[in-house]
């Protein structure tokens, strides 16, 4: 009787063991495996969102699932990278993503409508859904109460036809705010702390999860900032919760409807361990070139000269960013030395700053208005003079990303942004003072007009095509055995800017992988890609943390087209190893360390019984052709996963499933 009730209890408690905000979410979308940290779990997918740099791939291929219309609650093709048309490319797939959703049944946000994460925090999220997007900083939508995570194309075109998204099971982090934020100290100095104690790897196979007294006095846009740039610590994403904040902003955007609340249980466990930040205590923070986590006071590096000052992007364009950055300039003129250039987030921010005055303000400042994109955040334009230093209210300042190599950008927030476009050197915005206050308004700006809703049915619109998109390439199945050189031997944290570059010249090139895949690893080394071809492929060697930063499957496409069929390293990136797996290259980490120091570039690699040693779960075999030395490498493959790598990629193994 005893022995009886003691277990009746424990199965209560275990019914009804108290959950994280995020694990709520995961737990009512999971559709295979349990929420254990580590293991593979698959989730559904309700909304996603494409952007056009890596849309195109993705809806080309969706267009070879060979699924009629998009099978999710709600599918958003936002065009906001490839803006800058220099030529007919960018034309060309703009057109091809306009056409292709109004077949497939997704809503389309042309040109000028504003940044795919900041659009969609406005228009399109809702608390408690879930969101996958092929951009790394879908997390945005962790602001709202979304578990909203970045994959490469290939994974959003299969949660498009409906497909779950397959992933790691990650830890949850319990990041404890407290305190309230002083004037001048905003939501990026929050998140450049994390990332200050974090680094640009310590979110690797977590969720970072806000909770705290602090929490109530951040404004969506502001926790929306946070999780943002949450993907620069390598984290799966971050979340908030929803609460009366969460209301009131959807009030504003008036979709007070979408609401419901998401709170973490009393009791719940934070399997990630805990961070704790006092909001009241924090001060202006800087990332200095050339990462995301190096992290420094604004005051201890007050007084470097400052040439550019660039305020916009997905982390900080919303209009309490812009109107703050308004209030400081107000009646002020910009340093003669800088050239301050302003991207508000979207249409809807534009058209408020337009109708409060602050535009007006931004403009007799001295403010170079630029249009709702992505713009110089991916290196589309305003790329800074030979070794200025240009300060960014951006998430990324790896070396090159801005257009000019040798250019210094340090990330920050609009405030200190604005106090140097008026000094001409990094100031701590402390010492300024607001001049103006606007009058915010209390609902947002209808801005629907370059929404484009699909077609009913799809079956009769043509998809347009021009001579930019070219069709996929094939790849083989993973041979029995395999021998090629190391084409390249890389350090610690090389991101996907340095495997498969942006720009205005490279961007427009995205939906052209032959054309593209001649610029991989150009900053680095400008030879790899007629190396590549001339050995007839190979392998490339890294540290850790190879392939952080964006979620860019070209950065695997296309040394894939070129012949890379392993890539040995000492850690992974999420987003990046789950590409190198979609199309079929063989992701290997060294058991030893001395195994990667004894690499060398050129040297003749061979794997022998590849297949069959994959096949029966041992470890891979690698020897050094040039040094007679053997060494065993693990891999960090699901059972699914190794499908696919054998099939030499997803869509091999998904037409052999079919
Ligand atoms: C980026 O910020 O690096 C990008 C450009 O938005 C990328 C996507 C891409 O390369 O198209 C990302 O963050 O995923
Ligand atoms: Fe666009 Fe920059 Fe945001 Fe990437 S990080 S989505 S390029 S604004």
């Amino acid at each position: 009787m005893k022995k009886s009730k003691t277990v009746s209890r424990r199965t209560q408690a275990k019914r009804k063991t108290p959950l994280t905000a995020a694990e709520k979410v995961l737990a009512a979308h999971l559709v295979e495996g349990g929420l254990k940290p580590g293991t593979p779990i698959a989730i559904r997918m309700d909304q996603t969102l494409t952007q056009d740099a890596t849309g195109t791939m993705a809806w080309l291929q969706f267009e070879a699932l060979g699924i009629p219309r998009v099978r999710t609650e709600l599918s958003v093709s936002y065009v906001d990278h490839n803006t800058l048309q220099t030529g007919f490319e960018n034309a060309d797939d703009h057109a091809f993503l306009q056409t292709a959703a109004e077949k497939f049944g997704a809503i389309f946000s042309r040109p000028g409508n504003g940044i795919c994460h900041q659009v969609h925090l406005e228009r399109f999220g809702k608390p408690g859904k879930t969101l996958l997007g092929s951009d790394s900083h879908t997390p945005t939508g962790g602001g709202l109460g979304m578990i909203s995570i970045g994959a490469g194309g290939l994974d959003v075109a299969a949660a498009m036809g409906g497909a779950p998204f397959y992933l790691s099971c990650p830890e949850i982090m319990n990041v404890v705010l407290s305190g309230k934020l002083r004037p001048r100290v905003s939501a990026k100095d929050v998140i450049l702390e994390v990332l200050r104690r974090l680094t640009v790897k310590g979110g690797v196979g977590r969720i970072l999860e806000y909770s705290g007294p602090g929490v109530a006095a951040l404004s969506v846009p502001e926790r929306a900032t946070i999780t943002n740039m949450g993907a620069e610590t390598g984290a799966t994403t971050s979340i908030f919760p929803s609460d009366a904040v969460t209301k009131k902003f959807l009030a504003y955007q008036g979709r007070v409807k979408d609401f419901s609340p998401l709170q973490a249980d009393r009791g719940a466990v934070y399997t990630g361990g805990e961070i704790k930040i006092n909001l009241s205590e924090l001060e202006p923070l800087a990332a200095q070139p050339h990462s995301p986590d190096a992290v420094a006071p604004v005051a201890k590096l007050q007084g470097i000269s400052v040439q550019q000052v660039v305020i916009g992007s997905c982390t900080n364009s919303s209009l309490a960013d812009m109107a703050t950055v308004a209030a400081l300039l107000a009646g002020k003129t910009v340093h003669p030395n800088v050239s301050l250039v302003i991207s508000p987030g979207s249409q809807q921010v534009l058209a408020a700053l337009a109708k409060n005055g602050a535009l007006q303000t931004l403009i007799a400042a001295g403010a170079r208005i630029m249009e709702p994109a992505c713009g110089a955040c991916i290196g589309m334009g305003q790329a800074p003079a030979s070794d200025a230093v240009t300060l960014r209210t951006f998430n990324r300042n790896f070396k090159g990303r801005s257009g000019t190599p040798e250019a210094k950008v340090y990330l920050v927030s609009p405030e200190t942004a604005a106090a140097a476009a008026l000094t001409g050197v990094i100031t701590d915005p402390r010492t300024l003072k607001a001049t103006k206050k606007f009058v915010m308004p209390t609902k947002a700006e209808a801005a629907g007009s370059l929404l484009v809703l699909p077609l009913p049915r799809g079956e009769k619109v043509q998809i347009k095509r021009g001579p930019n998109i070219a069709p996929l390439p094939a790849f083989a199945a993973l041979p029995e055995a395999d021998a090629g050189p190391v084409l390249l031997k890389t350090g610690d944290n090389i991101t996907t800017d340095d495997i498969m570059p942006a720009g205005a010249k490279i961007l427009p090139l995205r939906s052209n992988i032959p054309a593209i895949s001649r610029f991989v690893f150009s900053g680095l080394d400008e030879d790899f890609a007629r190396r590549a071809q001339d050995l007839k492929g190979g392998y490339i060697a890294g540290g850790d943390n190879y392939g952080q930063g964006s979620s860019r499957e070209h950065a695997a496409l296309a040394p894939r087209y070129l012949g890379v069929r392993a890539v040995l390293v000492k850690s992974f990136a999420r987003i990046h190893l789950a590409n190198l797996i979609n199309f079929g290259i063989l992701p290997l980490t060294f058991k030893n360390p001395e195994d990667y120091a004894s690499l060398e570039q050129g040297q003749t690699l061979s794997m022998p019984d590849l297949k069959t040693r994959l096949q029966s779960g041992q470890t891979v075999l690698v020897k050094n052709d040039a040094t007679g030395k053997t060494w065993e490498m693990n891999h960090p493959l699901s059972a699914r996963q190794l499908e696919i790598i054998l099939a030499g990629g997803f869509l091999n193994w998904l037409k052999r499933k079919l």
